[in-house]
């Protein structure tokens, strides 16, 4: 590492303590940036990096709602703006019970990346809750949202900060988030994503994360002269991200063995296909947080406390949450002959375990290029709000396919431009970055 990015990086983490999530974003992006910085000094000089680690605003709230026995809880929200260089703040909101301000501001900053590399005028927020869905009626749900929403509106609108979902947080959520909303400014606006059908959403949107997952592997593959078909793949979690790329895989001929939640992970060598597909859909929506169900009901193997990286696979696609691949996990994937990791969570790989599979020379993708499907969608949603017509399931379907193989494409020229041929992660950090720099340098001391 250069004196300067170990200087950047001390200054974050003193300035920003107990947040190890957001250093070790800000460490992945800035080692890849060492490249851009020393041709560029332009972006030195204006200090670019220093400020995007910055957030431009943070909001941090109370949230108190009531059980359906009548006791008080309270919550903590929050809203990070990262960047809006390129557009309005976008970006999902989580609830799950690990949340705090530094993973929220992890995923801020990685969005911004991400958000750029869609090409989409859009750029980075992230917000959420430490509220826990789990085991939850729906008119708690409903309570804590009106709730949440009923402080957040007056920091968000649709030319300005546009949420969506993420971890906790789908079609239910984002109905409840809505509704209160537009109770509250009388507008019914574009202002979340991920909307119901017959009210603003998108066609395609639930899916677009997983299927760009996949979109994306499939390009990773044939820059090997191979495809998806015929592989054998092993997806961790069980929720909206890992849903989509099963379903993908499935139509695109591979087979997917392995599933993981927070209890362990199921081996279905027959591939979860068919009715198994929809049973996923059953699990998440049952709030109950285990996948042993799932081998319970189609006698599977299950296995507590274990994450799916020792299973034999060609491909493997993390799509549950931070930090669940390290560096053994990878080793594990390499030793088994492993060709392609394709990120569909945000940041599942550690930093030790990239540079085993860099190491390897393996295909390796970070999620913000990897799973950049799911918020292109959202920019396609916004778009169709704004025009106030809708696209069919094709045309949409079409666009993220074109949107992903364009990632794809400017990760892999962006990585040979600097020197580092076939390394994603550079050519994400490196592209997604270029735009917003830019952007920020045309606009003066912002
Ligand atoms: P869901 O809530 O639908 O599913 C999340 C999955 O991850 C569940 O299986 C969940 O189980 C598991 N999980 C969450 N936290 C943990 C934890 N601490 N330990 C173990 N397992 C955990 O969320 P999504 O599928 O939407 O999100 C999955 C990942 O994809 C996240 O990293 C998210 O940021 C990322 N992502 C999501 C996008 C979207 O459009 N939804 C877009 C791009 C990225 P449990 O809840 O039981 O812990
Ligand atoms: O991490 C992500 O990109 C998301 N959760 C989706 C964000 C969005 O605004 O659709």
């Amino acid at each position: 590492m250069s004196e300067y990015v170990n200087s950047l990086l001390a200054q974050v983490k003193a300035k920003n303590p107990s947040e190890p999530e957001f250093h070790q974003a800000v460490q992945e992006v800035a080692e890849s940036l060492e490249l851009v910085l020393e041709r560029h000094p332009e972006y030195r000089h204006a200090k670019i990096l220093e400020r995007m680690v910055e957030p431009e605003r943070v909001v941090m709230f109370r949230v108190p709602w009531m059980d359906d026995q009548g006791e008080v809880h309270i919550n903590r929200g929050f809203r990070i703006q990262m960047n809006s260089a390129i557009g309005p703040y976008k970006g999902g909101l989580r609830f799950h019970p690990s949340v705090n301000l530094g993973i929220l501001k992890f995923l801020a900053f990685e969005q911004v990346f991400k958000n750029s590399l869609t090409s989409l005028p859009m750029g980075g927020g992230k917000g959420g809750s430490d509220f826990d869905p789990k085991g939850k009626s729906d008119n708690e749900v409903m309570r804590f949202c009106q709730s949440f929403m009923t402080e957040l509106f007056r920091h968000i609108g649709p030319e300005t900060d546009v949420p969506a979902g993420d971890i906790g947080v789908g079609g239910r959520e984002i109905g409840y988030l809505f509704g209160q909303y537009k109770r509250l400014t009388r507008e019914f606006s574009g202002v979340l994503t991920g909307k119901g059908l017959t009210w603003g959403g998108s066609l395609i949107r639930p899916e677009a994360t997983g299927f760009g997952v996949v979109y994306f592997a499939e390009e990773m593959l044939k820059s090997r002269g191979q495809t998806i078909a015929g592989k054998t793949v092993a997806v961790s979690g069980f929720g909206n991200v890992a849903w989509g790329a099963v379903t993908k895989v499935n139509q695109m001929g591979g087979k997917v063995v392995t599933l993981s939640g927070p209890d362990g992970f199921i081996y279905d060598k027959e591939g979860v296909k068919g009715e198994k597909l929809d049973y996923m859909l059953e699990l998440r929506a049952s709030s109950k947080d285990r996948v042993k169900d799932y081998a319970d009901k189609f006698k599977v193997e299950f296995y507590p406390g274990k994450h799916p990286w020792g299973v034999k696979v060609d491909v493997a696609l993390p799509c549950a949450t931070q930090n669940e691949l390290d560096e053994n996990d990878a080793k594990e994937l390499v030793k088994n002959g492993c060709k392609c990791v394709t990120e569909g969570a945000n940041m599942p790989t550690t930093i030790e375990g990239f540079k085993v599979f860099n190491a390897a020379g393996i295909l390796f993708a970070p999620g913000k290029a990897s799973n950049a499907g799911g918020v292109a969608t959202s920019g396609l949603e916004m778009s169709q709000n704004s025009m106030r017509f809708p696209w069919s399931k094709e045309e949409v379907d079409r666009r993220l396919h074109e949107i992903m193989q364009n990632i794809h494409r400017t990760c892999v020229e962006t990585a040979e431009r600097f020197g580092t041929p076939g390394n994603y992660v550079n050519g994400a950090n490196i592209g997604g970055f270029l735009k917003v720099a830019n952007a920020m340098l045309d606009q003066g001391l912002v």
